[in-house]
């Protein structure tokens, strides 16, 4: 395997003649090499050095779902936050809709020829990036999806917020809790393509199936987009099209918070319960002025600085995304990755009245 450098050099050489590169100069197993199955990018990295130093004056790219968000704000700054205390340079693009997919696109292959040393993705789509992912891999950039990942092949790790089945189960407990397990219920999502959501709606709906909640029922899911206004009318809709519901899980923060503002200049306010994932920030008047009892999220700057020194560790040749690996991440802890490169942040944490206020973000 070529020394770190050289293999540095031969994917900034190939980046430079063409994206569509054949690195054999470089030859072995190193990540240069052009492997077109799914299973190229983990398998192409050689074998971890947990004692190898770590790299400095690196520049990692954040490219969140959606920029215009406040929650991916708060996530990029601790990333940034992260690189900084490393000695690397943080960078942030991406598009205003959470919806624009090849736009997302657009922006790997930029950063692709601008030969970033890592990407730090939020994928507003499972599979959509993987071309240019792979393509960004084969180019020697590290990968690392945040909050919403691509399919395993098409990535080294996934810093995941907390388990996606430990988020979805516990926003139905949380409603079943505030209904008395009993009632028609509906899903406030995101995009129809979000890898996260879709997942976290997955281990709802078997929730669901357990035979405590035999009195509630899914009677909707509804597509806000991470779009204020969207999420808004869509609250409406469902409201107008289910006279009966009694409680709405929100698993996005754009969405919850459109919903509570909805629901708290409405007549159904306190009445049809509100659930899922939102900041404690945008939350906090809902919570306190009765529309909403208890959601959940977790630090969405300590998922920023997780992948961020994810990132930095596999560029360091400290991890290569394989199960098992250990890396240590400053002040969160040392992480051990898991299953199919995913490495979780922790457990979700409730906020309700009593909470929220030990909260600033
Ligand atoms: C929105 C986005 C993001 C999700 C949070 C909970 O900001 O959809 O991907 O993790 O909500």
């Amino acid at each position: 395997m070529p020394a770190p450098g050289i293999r540095k050099a031969c994917a900034a050489l190939a980046a430079a003649v063409t994206l569509a590169l054949t690195a054999t100069a470089c030859g072995g197993t190193t990540k240069n090499s052009v492997k077109d199955d799914d299973t190229a990018a983990r398998a192409s990295h050689g074998k971890a050095d947990p004692h190898a130093p770590v790299k400095k004056g690196l520049t990692v790219a954040f490219l969140p779902k959606q920029v215009n968000n406040p929650y991916f704000t708060v996530a990029d700054q601790g990333g940034e936050q992260a690189l900084k205390d490393l000695g690397s340079s943080f960078k942030e693009v991406g598009t205003n809709s959470a919806t624009d997919t090849s736009g997302q696109v657009s922006y790997v292959n930029t950063l692709t020829q601008q030969r970033v040393d890592g990407i730090a993705v939020s994928a507003q789509d499972p599979g959509a990036l993987c071309t240019a992912l792979k393509q960004a891999m084969r180019n020697g950039i590290e990968v690392v999806t945040y909050d919403s990942d691509t399919d395993a092949g098409c990535r080294d790790v996934f810093v995941s917020q907390a388990s996606a089945e430990a988020l979805g189960r516990t926003e139905v407990q949380l409603l079943g809790e505030q209904l008395g397990y009993k009632g028609e219920i509906a899903i406030l999502s995101a995009a129809q393509t979000a890898t996260n959501q879709n997942t976290w709606i997955g281990f709802m709906k078997d929730e669901l199936a357990k035979p405590r909640y035999k009195n509630m029922k899914l009677v909707g899911t509804a597509y806000g987009n991470d779009d204020a206004q969207q999420s808004f009318q869509q609250t409406q809709g469902l409201l107008q099209e289910h006279p009966r519901l009694a409680g709405i899980i929100s698993p996005t923060t754009v969405g919850i918070k459109a919903a509570a503002q909805y629901l708290s200049g409405s007549r159904y306010k306190g009445k049809v319960k509100l659930t899922g994932l939102g900041t404690p920030n945008d939350m906090r008047r809902y919570v306190k002025n009765g529309t909403v009892d208890a959601f959940e999220l977790w630090d969405p700057a300590k998922l920023g600085a997780l992948a961020a020194h994810a990132a930095v560790a596999l560029s360091s040749g400290r991890i290569t995304g394989q199960r098992g690996e250990t890396f240590r991440a400053g002040g969160l802890g040392t992480f051990t990755i898991g299953d199919k490169g995913v490495v979780d942040l922790g457990e979700p944490t409730v906020f309700d009245k009593d909470t929220i206020d030990r909260y600033k973000f």
